[in-house]
């Protein structure tokens, strides 16, 4: 009965397994890796050129030095030749989810031009892709609702690259500014000597009535 059990569990999970790896998605219950592509040449790539390996971290703890900033990961620049092999392997340090997608690649091999990972809390994971030959940047960044514009944004050259992206925390300033307008027209100072006023008075009033409290409880003794 035991061995029959364990059979079957065995049976299920290898089933499950199967039934999530397909389409270029590996999925399990901590993440998933899209378009994972160790051997797929692109067309202007005769062999591979290079295999690069990256660790990346993402978590919140990477954007304390940044003001206004929640999320980044700890490098965000990279270089590698054309043809190269880049296997990434992304550590999230959140409890949250957190994603490396990279976009730009050839639409031929990569579904939307996208290589993913994403990891749905502490843990990680590894996947690979193989870049053409062309100098280009590629935008990386996590995709989670706002962690892009909280600061997780990078970038990958190929070759030289096609120039630096915007935004970058601590590479390149950021396209659209934040910005805490404190606005002092006349109405500030129109607003602030009705304050005054209002306070000068109240202190007059109060002042009156205690006083003249006072010599009411004076006369009464
Ligand atoms: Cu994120």
């Amino acid at each position: 009965m035991k061995y029959l059990l364990l059979l079957l569990s065995l049976l299920s999970s290898t089933a499950t397994f199967s039934a999530m790896n397909h389409g270029g998605m590996i999925m399990d219950e901590t993440g998933m890796i899209m378009n994972h592509n160790p051997d797929k040449l692109p067309k202007d790539c005769k062999e591979i050129s290079k295999d690069v390996d990256i660790t990346i971290r993402g978590g919140h703890k990477f954007a304390k030095d940044f003001n206004g900033k929640m999320f980044t990961y700890d490098k965000r620049d990279w270089q590698v030749p054309g043809c190269a092999r880049v296997n990434v392997t992304f550590i999230n340090e959140d409890d949250i989810r957190h994603q490396f997608m990279l976009h730009g690649l050839p639409g031929y091999m990569y579904p939307k031009g996208m290589f993913t990972i994403e990891v749905y809390g502490k843990g990680q994971k590894t996947g690979s892709f193989i870049v053409p030959s062309r100098d280009y940047t590629y935008y990386i960044h996590c995709e989670v609702s706002t962690h892009t514009e909280k600061g997780m944004k990078a970038q990958l050259k190929v070759g030289k690259g096609s120039g630096d992206l915007d935004s970058i925390l601590g590479l390149t300033a950021p396209l659209t500014p934040d910005y805490y307008p404190v606005n002092n027209d006349r109405f500030t100072w129109l607003s602030l000597a009705f304050s005054i006023l209002i306070g000068a008075l109240l202190i007059r009033w109060l002042s009156t009535l205690l006083v003249s409290k006072i010599k009411k409880s004076s006369k009464s003794t």
